[in-house]
């Protein structure tokens, strides 16, 4: 790490650096513990929906496998725990000066001229769902390209009283917003609207993978071929009247959910960070959703309302501005704004939906009552599949027009109460 990258991270507290030892290891000897992440920014062709093909900006993540290693769009999901330092180094594979900075966590933010390698270094903040991203000039410029992905931090102490996970410190938050978290993962799994018993608690992705099938990760994004056509390989990209003024003449043509549009993104392939969530009734999936491009965004999903569990305050004007907010009255929505840079995280129940029918008596806790989409007795075929898409109309769009081929696809319920045992077992 650079001496000035130390300082700009803030040495307060750390007047007691030991001899001999770098600032970062003395850093890192106080806290719960360190990460070092080595990321890369190139470029890579991606096939859009229609067979056009692109060039992007990517990171590629240094001991990564399949496309992470040569690079993805969105780049790799770093999950980190909170409190502990995080070392990110970035080299810079392409031709021009970028940026690399952490939305949420001041500070985080350096710059890597051509062909050179710079270092980041901070403390983990509060559990939550950041954006990480080239921000180089204070243009989206780099980032609209393809420089974005998510940084995840896992709580240190996200375990209720009753031991249910949840995505936050609960001791890191207001009292009230605690008292609503845990009240919601406590009764995930025991009451008769969130049913499964200890199957039906929420459960966070692996610290070592990407995303889980009880844990999403979904970038919205836009893309503008003519800003793709900027970007040839081993050169320089050139200033021009477009990248001087980017905001007013990007004109999205393409509207993407982790860089896939449409039909794209029925399915997941090799390499690919996933989209679709497909669980048993019961089986709580938390998303963790952001927009890194320019268009408004409001997805709606059919089928179950989502509990809205974080957002950022970007209010200007707000004593919180940029801050993640874990509201004290847990909204239930079936559509969520989301305006450029918002990160929201979101829990879609896997409850019962509310269309299928009443049938069948069983006898239940409270003696005999109807239970709907017990597995094997269900009304409906399985799979039951979901709709998910943008209420902003133009952005189920893709290839400038063809609906529906943008910001769509589904969510899918396997099958009923108590499948996934029947099903594996
Ligand atoms: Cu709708």
């Amino acid at each position: 790490m650079k001496r000035r990258d130390f300082l700009k991270y803030g040495a307060a507290g750390l007047a007691t650096a030991g001899a001999g030892l770098s600032p970062f290891e003395v850093l890192a000897q106080a806290l719960p513990g360190t990460a070092e992440i080595k990321l890369g920014i190139t470029d890579v062709e991606t096939r859009l929906i229609d067979g056009d093909k692109v060039n992007m900006l990517a990171f590629r993540l240094d001991g990564g496998a399949g496309a992470l290693a040569t690079g993805r769009v969105p780049g790799p999901v770093l999950r980190v725990k909170e409190g502990s330092l995080v070392k990110i180094i970035v080299t810079n594979d392409r031709q021009e000066t970028h940026g690399f900075e952490i939305t949420g966590i001041p500070g985080a933010k350096t710059e890597i001229a051509a062909g050179s390698t710079a270092t980041i270094a901070f403390q983990a903040p509060m559990a939550g769902t950041y954006i990480y991203h080239d921000g180089h000039g204070g243009t989206p410029l780099y980032r609209i390209l393809g420089l974005h992905g998510i940084l995840v931090v896992e709580p240190l102490n996200g375990t209720t009283p009753a031991g249910s996970r949840t995505p936050y410190s609960l001791d890191k938050l207001a009292p009230q917003s605690y008292a609503a978290v845990s009240a919601l993962f406590d009764a995930l799994g025991t009451t008769e609207r969130f049913q499964g018993g200890a199957d039906g608690k929420w459960m966070p992705a692996p610290s070592n993978a990407e995303a889980s099938i009880r844990e999403k990760i979904w970038i919205c994004a836009g893309i503008d071929p003519k800003f793709n056509a900027l970007i040839e390989r081993g050169k320089q990209i050139a200033s021009s009247p477009l990248t001087a003024n980017v905001v007013d003449t990007f004109v999205p043509r393409y509207f993407t959910i982790n860089n896939r549009s449409g039909y794209d993104l029925h399915a997941d392939y090799d390499g690919q960070l996933p989209v679709i969530a497909k669980n048993y009734i019961g089986e709580p999936t938390l998303f963790r959703i952001v927009n890194v491009g320019l268009a408004h965004h409001a997805n709606h999903f059919h089928g179950n309302h989502l509990m809205e569990l974080a957002r950022v305050d970007l209010n200007p004007k707000s004593t919180t501005y940029g801050q993640i907010i874990v509201p004290d009255n847990i909204f239930e929505v079936d559509t969520t704004a989301m305006w450029p840079m918002q990160r929201r995280d979101l829990l879609l129940p896997f409850e019962i939906p509310p269309d299928i029918p009443y049938q069948i008596p069983v006898s239940g806790p409270t003696g005999s009552q109807f239970q709907r989409m017990v597995n094997k007795q269900a009304q409906e075929p399985f799979p039951l599949r979901y709709v998910m898409h943008c209420h902003t109309e133009m952005s189920q769009t893709a290839a400038g027009g063809n609906y529906p081929q943008g910001m769509v696809c589904h969510w899918e319920v396997l099958g009923g109460l108590g499948g996934r045992a029947k099903a594996t077992g």
